[in-house]
């Protein structure tokens, strides 16, 4: 059975939110993933999974949450072939580097071997009910992309 972690920075509990929604829509495919804060784990821990998903939101001017900076430090020091990826992230429209923590992450995965399986899921402040609804079926579909 595939392993899969969800690794997610939240200050306000936005980012929060869609981990936990992801994280139903998996356990509802029949995979019960780890989730965890990213001030809990470290980035050698991923490399244990098949699957691994990586939430922020963003912050500054299109920056990565600070409680992700030593993570994405550490990333440096991991190679993640073969493993399948996925991101995403809380969002506001109201700035113009709209969800870039995102990009930032799904980017790096990418550069340390990850396939990144589906397009980062960026969701406007806290999720409504359609949203959680979107983040469950992104579980769903990121389960898929495993082949299982
Ligand atoms: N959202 C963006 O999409 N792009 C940004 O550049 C951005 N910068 C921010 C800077 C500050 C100082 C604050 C307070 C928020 C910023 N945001 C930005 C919005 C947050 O990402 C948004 O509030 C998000 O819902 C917070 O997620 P959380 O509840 O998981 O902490």
């Amino acid at each position: 059975m595939s392993k899969i972690i969800i690794v997610f920075a939240s200050m306000t509990g936005n980012t929060e939110e869609m981990a936990d929604a992801i994280a139903e829509g998996l356990k509802e495919a029949g995979i019960e993933p780890v989730v965890k804060n990213v001030i809990d784990t470290n980035a050698e821990e991923i490399t244990h999974y098949d699957g691994i998903i990586l939430g922020s939101y963003t912050w500054g001017d299109g920056d990565l949450a600070d409680d992700f900076l030593d993570f994405y430090d550490e990333m440096d020091d991991i190679q993640l072939d073969g493993k399948k990826a996925a991101v995403f992230g809380s969002c506001d429209s109201s700035y113009s580097e709209y969800g870039a923590a995102v990009d930032t992450l799904v980017t790096k995965l990418k550069e340390l071997g990850a396939e990144v399986t589906l397009e980062g899921l960026k969701i406007e402040l806290s999720p409504s009910k359609d949203d959680k609804a979107l983040c469950r079926q992104f579980g769903k579909q990121f389960l898929q992309s495993l082949g299982v």
